[in-house]
């Protein structure tokens, strides 16, 4: 008799960590010749939806609902990403940001897996300039020292201005370097383990983590993380900030 299947994925009230033998595969209206699978989204609790985008060759990603910013990080392949009137051609680890009503559309070069983030654009603070778009490669950011440790070096791939109301950094540890606290704060993350791998504390539950897991980290989920391996360990995550956190909960004018 075949045993029945068994999977890492864990899904609770203030975390979740999504394993890649769970994925199920989906289709987003206007998207063509592309399977999406959503890993995090307001139904377990986040503020965010996070997916990846298995695109074919030719394969074409629709804009966000209206008032919606977007982030995208090619994990594999060629895209040309296009905001506005411009278009971008990223490559592996590239990536792009486009600030609500500006993300005109996404093309596969060649056959790409791409790492979506989809999140209700919180107005920025009167007479702060607002958000605009931004388009890089992971390896034209510098790595600094997270709380000076050398060994604990954070990306930081969006500007830290007040008109930007999310970040994405990748974080790098070398084998053996960890966070130097257990933090608990009211921003969530939206995680992806792009290379390594090792152990992360979520509440008072421990995980072995490794390349192509992903994780939810809600408000006030304390967590920590301690790299383990041969290679160092990195992820890409997202972050709320600069904004009030009152606002995070209230109703987008057009919703009620
Ligand atoms: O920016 C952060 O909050 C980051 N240090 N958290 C994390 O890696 N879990
Ligand atoms: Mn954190």
């Amino acid at each position: 008799m075949a045993l029945p299947p068994t999977t890492r994925t864990f899904i609770g009230a203030r975390h979740a960590v999504i394993t890649p033998e769970s994925h199920v595969k989906t289709a987003f209206p206007g998207w063509t010749g592309t399977r999406t699978i959503v890993t995090i989204s307001p139904h377990v609790g986040a503020g965010f939806v996070q997916y990846i985008a298995e695109m074919a060759v030719g394969g074409h990603a629709a804009p966000p609902p209206v008032g919606v910013e977007r982030f995208v990080f090619v994990l594999e392949g060629s895209v040309k990403f296009r905001a506005g009137h411009d278009v971008h051609e990223l490559h592996e680890e590239g990536f792009a940001y486009a600030p609500s009503g500006t993300f005109t559309g996404m093309d596969a070069v060649t056959a790409s897996r791409v790492f979506v983030l989809d999140r209700r654009a919180i107005t920025a603070p009167h007479g702060s300039e607002p958000a605009f778009v931004v388009v890089s490669r992971l390896d034209e950011i510098e790595k600094l020292p997270f709380l000076e440790d050398p060994r604990a070096r954070l990306q930081s791939l969006l500007p830290d201005l007040p008109g930007f109301d999310i970040a994405m950094n990748v974080f790098t540890f070398e084998p053996g370097a960890c966070l130097p606290l257990v933090e608990s704060h009211y921003m969530e993350h939206g995680v992806i383990f792009l290379q390594g791998g090792g152990i992360y504390r979520l509440e008072d539950r421990w995980y072995p983590v490794q390349r192509e897991d992903q994780m939810w980290m809600g408000p006030f989920c304390p967590q920590w993380f301690a790299a383990v391996g041969n290679e160092p360990a990195r992820y890409l995550y997202y972050k709320n900030g600069n904004r009030n956190p009152l606002l995070d909960l209230t109703i987008a004018p057009g919703d009620a």
